[in-house]
């Protein structure tokens, strides 16, 4: 264990692994059966005291990865806590890379707490969110993209996202950096021959072929950032405003996607009640989509042309649906709104039932019917390709860059790489281009968390749930 922590992971966090916490895994309040993680050096001790009603006890027999059924006692005053399935995780082969006992008892909110309870009593400490996947990367279990990964993986809401989670858990991204990573530092090995044997004519090392390597490590970086908006966007739901005049079909389409009659429909003009959102799996990749529904206030109109839309959501738009019947022409005034709109608009003719087959002329425009679904296939795959594409199109050949953290990153090594191709190309010297290639190299570093400082760890690890 003492060696594999030399991985990864700054020094000073190093500190915080010496002593052992508990949690509560699953969510707190019925079910069958609740999880309690122990993880730390005193992980057997704490469980032993458990197991033992404080009479001591390490588990000093028991085999890894085995369930046993135990009655558990406090370890002060003995009292009955559960009768629970106890297993024992011996460190490094654990989640944590420590040793691990994980209790399944009952479920409920009575019986887990007293048995979190219990094991601090035993001397374990409560655990801060995140804290076994923290210990699982400072103990060189999982790099920092794959810690990343375990939080997507939990928090995921379509199956594209969970995909790409489950890729990136799999070390999809991180091997990538890790190998883009081993090719910058070939480079300026490289650099290093051609910098000893700089006036031979036949230099072992010619310039073209250090240039031919940037540009080719440059290309990979910039693959990989190609999928990054679609990536955030995969963990966050595309924002998909719906917008048009009133009684234009927007919210009989937002549940024909929604697949439910969420929203309330109305023969009424401008009758609608609450502003309305909901996130749709279109071909796995997730919408958020927003109805004009309920505009209260008349100012989230555009009043004059009669256009309703979420103005407070339009900043944040990844899309506008604008909708406007097929059998409908398009005002001058209403052409020039939509064409003012800052997000991509697909214009979408809507009640297309209603209309002659002669009503759709333009190729850009999509026609559906909310009421017997024609033309919605093509729109959710409009919607993918729209705001996916990068990631549809690399398939599983590139992986997805699903963080800004990462991003930012990645665009310092992108920037640092070019610098360094445009420092040889403009002759300076050697050495002092060389300085971009190590700047490339701590960016990538930073990414897969070989050097991390505490700040990034912290921001990494605030958002998992307790227990994880
Ligand atoms: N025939 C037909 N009627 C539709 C279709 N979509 C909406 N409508 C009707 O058009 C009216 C207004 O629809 P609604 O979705 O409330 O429009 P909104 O005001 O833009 O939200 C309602 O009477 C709907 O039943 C459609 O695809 N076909
Ligand atoms: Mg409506």
């Amino acid at each position: 264990m003492e060696g594999s922590r030399a991985a990864a992971g700054p020094a000073g966090a190093q500190a915080a692994l010496l002593d052992t916490i508990v949690a509560l895994a699953t969510p707190p309040g019925m079910g069958a059966i609740a999880l309690v993680r122990i993880s730390g050096p005193e992980a057997r001790a704490v469980a032993g005291a458990l197991i033992h009603g404080g009479a001591g006890g390490t588990m000093a027999g028991w085999a890894t990865r085995t369930g046993q059924l135990r009655t558990l006692r406090h370890p002060r005053g003995g009292e009955v806590l559960d009768r629970a399935l106890v297993t024992l995780f011996r460190g490094p082969a654990s989640y944590t890379g420590e040793d691990v006992v994980e209790i399944s008892t009952h479920g409920g909110h009575a019986i887990p707490a007293t048995v979190v309870d219990a094991c601090v009593a035993a001397g374990a400490r409560h655990a801060s969110p995140g804290e076994f996947t923290q210990r699982a990367y400072l103990n060189g279990k999982l790099d920092l993209t794959q810690a990343e990964a375990v939080a997507d993986l939990v928090a995921a809401h379509s199956p594209k996202a969970r995909t790409v989670a489950l890729h990136q858990l799999e070390r999809g991204l991180g091997a990538r950096i890790a190998e883009l990573r081993g090719r910058v530092i070939g480079l300026s090995a490289l650099l290093v021959q051609h910098i000893d044997f700089p006036e031979e004519d036949d230099a072992p090392v010619p310039l073209e072929r250090i240039a031919a390597e940037a540009e080719a490590v440059a290309g990979r970086i910039g693959r990989l950032l190609d999928t990054a908006p679609a990536g955030e966007l995969l963990r966050e739901g595309a924002v998909t405003v719906l917008a048009g005049r009133p009684n234009s079909g927007k919210s009989s389409l937002f549940n024909a996607l929604v697949g439910t009659e969420r929203a309330i429909v109305t023969e009424e003009a401008g009758t609608t009640r609450d502003a309305i959102e909901a996130v749709v799996s279109v071909g796995g990749f997730p919408f958020r989509l927003v109805d004009t529904a309920g505009l209260r206030s008349r100012a989230e109109r555009v009043e004059r042309l009669g256009i309703e839309i979420a103005q407070r959501y339009l900043a944040g738009a990844d899309l506008v649906l604008y909708c406007c019947e097929a059998g409908a022409a398009m005002g001058v005034e209403e052409s020039e709104f939509v064409e003012s709109l800052a997000p991509p608009v697909v214009l979408v003719r809507t009640k297309w039932d209603l209309a002659g087959e002669g009503d759709v002329r333009d190729h850009g425009e999509v026609a559906v019917s909310a009421k017997t679904g024609q033309g919605l296939g093509r729109l959710r795959e409009m919607l993918q390709k729209l705001v996916f594409r990068d990631v549809v199109e690399s398939r599983d050949e590139v992986p997805v860059v699903t963080r800004r953290r990462q991003a930012v990153l990645l665009r310092e090594a992108r920037n640092e790489i070019a610098a360094f191709s445009e420092a040889m190309a403009a002759g300076i010297p050697s050495e002092v281009a060389s300085a971009h290639l190590k700047s490339v190299e701590s960016a990538l570093e930073e990414i897969l968390g070989v050097i991390a400082p505490d700040e990034v760890l912290d921001r990494v690890f605030q958002d998992f749930c307790i227990g994880k």
